[in-house]
């Protein structure tokens, strides 16, 4: 049976009057995970009054006790684990072993802001009047749009929310309607917890909800992770209303693999950035650079390993990789891969579609390998946001540092060698968010920042202490004693 879409506005979970929405089973699309109504743009307005409303009081409240809500709903999150990770492998199409870690990952997301009111440091200032100091306090910004995309349906909302919430912020959050049922569980973990009403409201709906919060004059800061047209389309909006944009965005990550490279250690950690998530993050690795002494042995070890993946059903314990999350994204990855043939690319790896069987069903592309020689094609400069991997070889360790920077995007990379001397020019010389030498692109801890370069980000930093300067402003306050002469 299928779970019932509702949203939460001022504490009450409502049934939409909107359009009917369907969260699909992406492996077998037959099969219908969540149902109901979508929001409506009026229902913009009743959620930003609630988170309107709610604010003073929550803003009021100790940074460790808005904490305490924090830890108590990450606690909630752990619990529930096992069953949300199957549900989001059901709803999303990652494993279900994926699933279970996004959800403790939340969980920690959680516990991590939870503990802020314990790192809380301000800055004092010496002052050039005598009897004054000068001191610089944080406070929140007031109601916060977020908007989530579908990838990782509670790790990247907790990620925004649990800042905005810890930092006394109220929030309207929109996530991606193929992914409504994780949202509702991460809204439940909170209420549960003890958030107060009106501090969250969800509202699931298509993209007239998200032109609605982003356009509302009730909003005061925008939070969005998804693809950079929608990313560039709401920073512009939120640049005519003078409201800051936070924006996480595309991504064409690299993995530069050079002759000293572990072979072993490489190949594993470039299936892993390549296909985990069936690719569908923004800091997969969806190019590959690897220079000409060790290109042969790798490619056809790559390949291989490629081949050898098992697709399937992401909730068959024996699955390596599932679906893409629906028939749009389906489409337009398929015919990615038809272009970049178009354009002269050749198949190392998968690129045939599944014809028949329970994999021509589902929304499944095979994990495939490209190599372009010396041919441009649109598979190295745009996303296509699945198990496609775009290879290019090099001559040595500076035309490849020269070919991972050879993008708009700057999100993430990977760099493979033993060579100490190499791991820090490639620090130096590949401009990306978030560098990882001998490890796969993706990943992200919470105490630390994240997010890109380039055309990949737009405004602070997430995670760790950069988030702080996003959901927060500062006041300088000059603070004298109030008696004359004194
Ligand atoms: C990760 O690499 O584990 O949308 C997280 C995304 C990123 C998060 C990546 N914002 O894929």
């Amino acid at each position: 049976m299928s779970a019932q879409i509702q949203h939460l506005v001022g504490g009450e979970w409502l049934t939409g009057s909107g359009g009917e929405l369907r969260s699909l089973n992406p492996a077998r699309p037959s099969i219908v995970v969540a149902e109901g109504a979508g929001a409506v743009v009026s229902d913009v307005d009743a959620a930003v009054a609630a988170a309107g409303e709610a604010f003073a009081a929550w803003a009021a409240t100790p940074i460790h006790q808005r904490g305490a809500v924090l830890l108590a709903a990450a606690d909630v999150a752990d619990r529930n684990a096992e069953a949300w990770g199957l549900e989001l492998a059901t709803e999303e199409g990652k494993t279900r072993a994926e699933g279970v870690g996004e959800v403790r990952r939340a969980a920690q997301i959680l516990r991590y802001y939870g503990n802020e009111g314990d790192r809380q440091a301000g800055e004092i200032f010496a002052s050039p009047r005598a009897g004054e100091q000068i001191l610089v306090t944080r406070k929140p910004i007031g109601v916060v749009g977020v908007i989530t995309p579908f990838n990782f349906p509670i790790a990247i909302p907790a990620w925004k929310i649990a800042p905005a919430l810890v930092y006394g912020n109220a929030v309207v959050w929109k996530p991606a309607s193929t992914v409504p049922l994780l949202a509702m569980r991460l809204a439940e973990a909170l209420t549960a917890a003890g958030l107060p009403a009106g501090v969250l409201n969800l509202l699931v709906g298509g993209s007239a909800i998200g032109d609605a919060i982003v356009g509302h004059t009730g909003i005061d800061a925008i939070t969005f992770t998804g693809s950079t047209g929608i990313g560039r389309r709401i920073a512009s909006a939120a640049a005519a209303r003078g409201v800051p944009v936070q924006a996480e965005m595309g991504g064409k990550n690299a993995a530069v693999v050079l002759d000293d490279a572990d072979l072993d250690l490489a190949v594993e950690q470039v299936m892993l950035g390549a296909f985990r998530s069936t690719g569908q993050k923004c800091t997969a690795t969806s190019r590959l650079i690897v220079t000409d002494g060790i290109a042969d042995r790798f490619l056809a070890v790559l390949a291989e390993r490629a081949r050898a993946l098992t697709v399937g059903d992401p909730t068959d314990d024996t699955t390596q990789m599932g679906p893409v999350v629906n028939d749009s994204a389906h489409k337009s990855i398929s015919t990615g891969i038809d272009t970049a043939a178009a354009q002269g690319a050749t198949l190392v790896a998968g690129g045939v579609p599944y014809t028949d069987g329970p994999l021509a069903e589902g929304y499944f592309i095979p994990p495939t390998v490209v190599e372009l020689n010396g041919t441009s094609a649109d598979v190295w400069t745009e996303e296509l946001f699945g198990p496609v991997l775009a290879v290019k070889r090099a001559g040595d360790a500076d035309e490849a540092f020269a070919l991972a920077n050879d993008s708009e995007f700057g999100l993430s990379a990977a760099v493979f060698t033993q060579d100490v001397t190499r791991a820090l020019q490639a620090v130096d010389h590949i401009d990306v968010g978030v560098l990882h030498i001998n490890s796969e692109s993706a990943g992200a801890d919470p105490h630390v920042p994240f997010g890109g370069a380039k055309k990949s980000g737009l405004g602070p930093k997430e995670q760790g202490g950069a988030a702080r300067e996003f959901f927060t402003h500062t006041t300088t306050v000059y603070l004298r004693g109030g008696k004359a002469g004194a």
